[in-house]
């Protein structure tokens, strides 16, 4: 064959040989219970609680690492770890006294040991010392008390020696089979939380292999955006978006304002993701309600952190403050659940969220004698307090809402408005 034919071939194939070699992307999950939950709680547990007792960092279960401890030394944790006080259906209760719809549970965090029975190691919760599949036993209450569970699954790892001695052979055996392993042997489940991603671009972790292996065996199972180095927030293989702590819940972003993706927040209420005997403050019930509601008005939902001991009990302050926001919610989660952004629209104050007809207008103080809403293209056709049924005065002019004297809830009040035609 000639040159000139060979190229002018090579030309015209060159794509679809290209192609040949991407896979065909699966299409992403339906997202719809999760823009409506807008409320999940995270649960961070591991070896790491053992350490807890004496770890000095604020990262508890970056212990390992921060406090250089050796491997044979940290993994003699895995035959103690034994949780007694374990009781996966107490924590469903506690995620859905709380208001939560979803939990996501760390099926394994970088120090590498498994809460879940994997064939690929012994280092896992079922052949050391506490016998037990942790993601089994979780799997299983999820599904009786109505919630929806996601794996947290870290992709850095300190224990297996191949994530440093032979980076392609861990992904390729190791974390694809794991993630394999969690995406076949408990049913159906509602998403994989990646984390660890840093070090490592997309492609060296095989994100775009990874996500449609998941795809192919768990079609409704969420994927969040932590694929690689520096995609976070910005990655189309994503079902949703992550944000942590208070400082990056802050931040408005480009995508969240062209809500290319939903998004979520991840919140501790102390200083540290695991278990933490000396944990510090941990943020009030307040300022945790109106975070919520400040993620939620933004289009996010969140997700909020708790770091059980090791016998699998939830520290006693924590659990008070699920419970606030659970009763907060079972007055006002008509203003959260379902609701979208209320696009286009703002509040003289307070934070909006909307949903069909109406508008809610969440007030954490009465700053002035009536709220005003600009950017209406319906009138409004009634207002009342959410909590009460108290009717409000309208002034369809002025597109304005009266407020009474007293707010009936010292965090956030609510008032609803009906828009008409
Ligand atoms: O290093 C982890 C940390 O322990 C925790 O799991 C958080 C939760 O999003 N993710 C990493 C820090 O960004």
């Amino acid at each position: 064959m000639n040159r000139f034919l060979a190229l002018a071939l090579l030309t015209v194939l060159a794509p679809f040989a290209a192609n040949a070699q991407a896979p065909a992307m699966l299409p992403h999950a339906d997202n719809t219970w999760f823009k409506d939950a807008k409320f999940g709680i995270f649960v961070h547990w591991g070896l790491y609680a053992l350490h807890s007792t004496n770890s000095k960092g604020p990262y508890v279960s970056w212990a390992m690492h921060d406090e250089k401890i050796p491997v044979e030394i940290y993994s003699r944790y895995a035959d103690q770890f034994n949780p007694t006080a374990f009781d996966a259906d107490v924590w469903m209760k506690m995620v859905r006294r709380a208001g939560a719809k979803y939990l996501t549970f760390t099926s394994k965090h970088h120090e590498g040991f498994a809460l879940f029975d994997s064939a690929l190691t012994d280092y896992d919760s079922m052949d050391r010392a506490a016998k037990r599949d942790i993601v089994k036993e979780l799997v299983t209450a999820a599904r009786a008390n109505d919630v929806n569970i996601s794996f947290y699954y870290s992709t850095l790892d300190w224990y297996q020696p191949d994530f440093k001695a032979n980076l392609p052979k861990y992904i390729d055996e190791f974390m694809f089979g794991q993630v394999r392993e969690l995406c076949t042997n408990y049913g159906p489940i509602d998403g994989i939380w990646f984390d660890g991603e840093w070090d490592h671009p997309a492609e060296t972790w095989r994100a775009e292999e990874l996500v449609n292996m998941i795809r192919s065996l768990q079609p409704n199972a969420l994927i969040n955006d932590r694929l690689g180095k520096g995609v976070r927030g910005v990655t189309p293989l994503a079902d949703f978006y992550t944000r942590e702590q208070m400082s990056e819940i802050g931040e408005k972003t480009e995508a969240e304002e062209k809500e290319v993706r939903p998004w979520e927040a991840c919140l501790t209420m102390g200083i540290a993701w695991g278990y933490r005997r000396d944990d510090g403050p941990a943020k009030s019930s307040t300022e945790l309600i109106r975070t919520l509601v400040d993620v939620v008005s933004r289009g996010g939902n969140l997700l909020l952190n708790v770091g059980p001991r090791p016998d699998g009990t939830v520290p006693e302050h924590l659990v008070a403050r699920l419970n606030d926001i659970g009763d907060w919610l079972m007055v006002n989660g008509e203003a959260i659940y379902g609701t979208r952004k209320a696009n286009g629209i703002t509040a003289s104050s307070g934070k909006l969220t909307a949903k069909g007809d109406n508008l809610y207008v969440h007030l954490e103080s009465r700053n002035a004698d009536t709220v005003i809403l600009t950017g209406l293209t319906r009138p409004v056709k009634s207002a009342r307090l959410l909590e009460t049924g108290e009717a409000l005065k309208v002034d369809n002019t002025a597109n304005s809402i009266a407020l009474p004297a007293t707010l009936p809830d010292p965090v956030v009040s609510v008032v609803v408005v009906e828009l008409g035609a």
